[in-house]
């Protein structure tokens, strides 16, 4: 048995499924180029005070253009994987319709590069890249008719992509999606007319989008295909401020207002019943048919995390008018001693091992948990500064221990994707916020990689993971209460 408390030295499985992740707006620039048609985050950056500095993914990483010298470093370092994104209004510029062939023409390029580097692919459907047109003409996610265009994408994406593609994610964490393009307005489409309504019913038609594509895939193309389909979810840990039942209530809360509105119907087929309760019918109702269609519609727990909290009850009371956030009556707390991303994210290791397990124990997902996102940003002036990026891999050090004890405690962990490979635009931070292993000079496009990059690279290519004695390994910690 393994006692990573005296263990520094932590050995992971052979097949584990190391690698680095992307997303489509995030690094691909060509936003108006080749065909590809605006999406609701061209129309959101394009509004001022909406985005950091008036920056915007019309150029990025220039990813669309340099996507073979990209693979050319995945290689060199020797990834096992690469999760990124489609853009649906790259490859369908009227959301629907007949497909754009140079977007056909780019992805099948970019996996055969992959596929000859022995990359594996991790595909995600959607990455919050509506296109635009489909929000002019229904509302986007807040009309039905979007689950037969989100059906009808992924199906022409299978098509395409499906004989190179195994991995199939169809949304990114639908709960950013809903609560900050929907109820605070921070992400596209900006929107927080009626935050006590609009997030619940996007969220709901993004559930039944996601379970029509997996009924899509799994009767016309896994036979055929052989490949898997999930979807990923984003949890920040939660962890009661004292040992009483009022704050017990609130983790609870805080668990089923951000994963368990989307875990709970897709592994149990209802909504969690705290949301029923505090939400009365602002929850839209699924049909039994869709209860059906949802229940065990993932292959695999696609999980991204970044950071924890400590919560207690709220303190406002309820709002004069409902509003998602308030719903939840929850207060989040950080130790003041903890140390902080750039973001403001606090970095709490323990909390992802405490997440990794609570996951396994609550829904047991078949095909295991894929960690599809961690890492953090860190301010890095110069470039040699950013090379030394010590604070990040401190940070995927500690995170990486903690996933390797939720693995000895039984948690199913397929694999560990960072976020991200290459700095890029941080949706409303623009291009201020850097994730990346790997440099990149917003000027000369130049790629360089950093420290993380390196332990990334060693993790990849089956050694160890090296964890120094100062980074605390047991979940055991003090409260500050
Ligand atoms: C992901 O979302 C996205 O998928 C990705 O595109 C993005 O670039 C990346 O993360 C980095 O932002 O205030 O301490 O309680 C991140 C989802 C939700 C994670 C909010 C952090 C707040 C932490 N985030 N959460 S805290």
């Amino acid at each position: 048995l393994l006692n990573v408390n005296d263990d520094r030295v932590l050995p992971f499985p052979a097949d584990f499924l190391w690698g680095a992740a992307t997303a489509a707006y995030q690094i691909e620039g060509a936003a108006d180029k080749e065909g590809r048609s605006p999406s609701i985050w061209d129309t959101f950056c394009s509004i001022p005070g909406k985005v950091h500095n008036g920056d915007s993914g019309a150029h990025a990483c220039e990813h669309y253009y340099r996507y073979a010298d990209d693979v050319k470093l995945m290689k060199d370092l020797g990834l096992k994987a690469y999760r990124f994104s489609i853009s649906w209004s790259r490859l369908l510029p009227a959301g629907t319709g007949k497909p754009n062939h140079r977007a056909v023409d780019f992805y099948q390029s970019l996996l055969s590069e992959l596929c000859s580097s022995g990359i594996t692919p991790v595909v995600t459907l959607y990455h919050w890249d509506l296109p635009q047109c489909l929000e002019d003409k229904y509302s986007g996610w807040l009309s039905r008719e979007v689950i037969d265009d989100f059906e009808y994408y992924a199906s022409v994406c299978f098509d395409c992509f499906g004989s190179e593609v195994k991995h199939w994610i169809t949304l990114n964490e639908p709960w950013c999606a809903c609560a900050l393009g929907y109820g605070s307005g921070e992400h596209a489409p900006g929107r927080s007319q009626d935050p006590g309504k609009e997030p619940y019913l996007a969220a709901h038609h993004m559930l039944l989008a996601h379970a029509r594509a997996v009924k899509c895939y799994r009767d016309q193309y896994q036979n055929t295909q052989g490949g898997n389909i999930g979807i990923t979810l984003n949890m920040d840990w939660k962890e009661p401020l004292g040992d009483n039942a009022a704050d017990q209530a609130a983790q609870r809360r805080a668990l089923d207002w951000q994963l368990g509105w989307f875990a709970d119907p897709i592994y149990k087929g209802a909504y969690p019943a705290t949301m029923r309760e505090r939400c009365g019918d602002r929850l839209p109702e699924f049909s039994d048919n869709e209860v059906e269609l949802l229940k065990g519609s993932s292959d695999f727990f696609g999980l991204n995390h970044y950071s924890t909290d400590f919560v207690s009850p709220g303190e406002d009371g309820p709002p004069a008018t409902p509003n998602f956030f308030a719903d939840q009556d929850v207060k989040n707390i950080s130790d003041p001693r903890w140390q902080r991303t750039d973001m403001g994210w606090d970095i709490v290791p323990w909390g992802f091992e405490k997440l990794l397990c609570w996951i396994q124990k609550e829904y047991a997902p078949a095909g295991g948990i894929l960690v599809t996102e961690n890492g953090c940003a860190i301010r890095e002036n110069t470039e040699a500064e950013a090379l030394q990026d010590s604070t990040r891999v401190e940070y995927l050090q500690g995170y990486l221990a903690q996933l390797h004890k939720a693995m000895a405690n039984g948690a199913a962990i397929k694999g560990y994707l960072v976020w991200s490979l290459l700095d890029n635009f941080e949706w409303s931070f623009g291009y201020a916020k850097r994730f990346g292993i790997v440099r990149v000079d917003f000027v000369t496009q130049q790629r360089t990689p950093k420290a993380s990059a390196h332990l990334i690279s060693s993790l990849c290519k089956g050694e160890k993971l090296r964890v120094p004695s100062r980074i605390h390994v047991s979940s055991e910690f003090v409260p500050f209460h």
